[in-house]
């Protein structure tokens, strides 16, 4: 029997019948987060989100942050890390391969720029540098290229200036004193860092043949313990050390390295950079030579950087070039305070 030939009584109850399961399906796939379920539909936007040292509380951080982008902004992250260039140019593959649309990346060498451009624009997939800015075949930073960083000859001044204030509270003389600056100087933002610090304590009066580098082979903190071990050794006079370097676990490596040649913590005034990764050694009951770091905004740095690629992809809007973030001194008297209130910690 055709429809048509059905009773019009019976043809309206299946046409209202339709119609109401159509309702029931339209309403669900409108409302899921009303009924405290998850999308019925994966996220359409996917971003990946690459990190060169996933181990560091900062790249953490990071990732938290963008975590927490995810989660209010509705897209897919999905998160790789480690600290070859190999296993970051089969990352954008795999990020290809899942759909994403666009990804953030520290790379774990600059010098990759023009190999990510280049991948990232066969795949057609956007891209922002965060942290560590790309370097092009000229070794001069990729300024087409987004980037989210730090403002670091800035943030290495502020470094400066608070060692030369330690040592003149602490009435030492540059007689005794020398800079410990512990140097990564093939990453720029590594380098501007430490050329700053070491800049401002110039500026302040400290004599520039008392500042020394102790460059690192491996950005972590064995790597710079090594690296101070070796300075030590070389200048075995010094009674109060300086410490500055391009990041707290640069600087926890040479306060190690300090206490393992037996200066006392009063003897010596270490500040890092990064505050994330320095939590632990400010908590500690007894005082380390680590007097204090420039905590970083690692919010901006993961919620930002992620919600600028997603508005890039959801509605056109392009992010600017170049952000730089800034930082904030804290010490075992603030960083409590200073750390919920800038919402790294609870
Ligand atoms: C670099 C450093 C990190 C962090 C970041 C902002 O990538 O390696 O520790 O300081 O810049």
């Amino acid at each position: 029997m055709s429809p048509s030939a059905l009773p019009s009584r019976i043809r309206l109850r299946a046409v209202l019948a339709l119609l109401g399961v159509l309702a029931l399906i339209t309403g669900c796939s409108k409302s899921p987060d009303a009924a405290g379920g998850a999308p019925a539909q994966p996220h359409a936007i996917k971003i990946g989100f690459y990190v060169k040292q996933p181990e560091e509380p900062w790249f953490q951080l990071e990732w938290k942050f963008a975590d927490q982008a995810a989660q209010a902004l509705g897209f897919t992250l999905i998160k790789t890390g480690g600290n070859d260039g190999e296993k970051l140019l089969a990352a954008i593959d795999n990020f290809t391969a899942n759909g994403a649309q666009g990804f953030i990346v520290c790379t774990p060498d600059t010098r990759l720029g023009p190999a990510i451009v280049a991948k990232a624009k066969a795949a057609n997939l956007k891209l922002i540098a965060v942290d560590d800015q790309f370097l092009g075949a000229d070794g001069q930073p990729m300024k087409n290229v987004h980037y989210l960083g730090i403002s670091a000859g800035k943030i290495g001044e502020e470094v400066g200036k608070t060692l030369a204030a330690e040592m003149k509270k602490r009435g030492w003389t540059a007689a005794d004193t020398a800079v410990c600056a512990v140097t990564y100087d093939e990453l720029a933002t590594a380098k501007a860092r430490t050329d700053g610090a070491i800049a401002a304590l110039v500026a302040a009066g400290f004599p520039p043949e008392r500042a020394f580098k102790a460059p690192v082979r491996t950005t972590d903190i064995p790597g710079a313990l090594d690296a101070t071990n070796v300075l030590l050794i070389q200048q075995p006079n010094v009674k109060h050390w300086l410490v500055c370097g391009s990041n707290d676990n640069l600087v926890l490596g040479a306060v190690r390295a300090l206490e393992g040649r037996g200066f006392a913590p009063e003897s010596c005034v270490a500040v890092g950079i990064n505050g994330t990764d320095c939590i632990i050694e400010l908590e500690k009951s007894k005082p380390t030579s680590f007097y204090g770091s420039m905590l970083l905004q690692p919010k901006q740095h993961g919620y930002k950087t992620a919600e600028m690629m997603y508005k890039w992809i959801k509605d056109g809007v392009e992010p600017p070039l170049d952000t730089r973030t800034t930082g904030i001194l804290i010490t075992r008297e603030n960083f409590r305070q200073v750390l919920k209130e800038q919402g790294v910690r609870e």
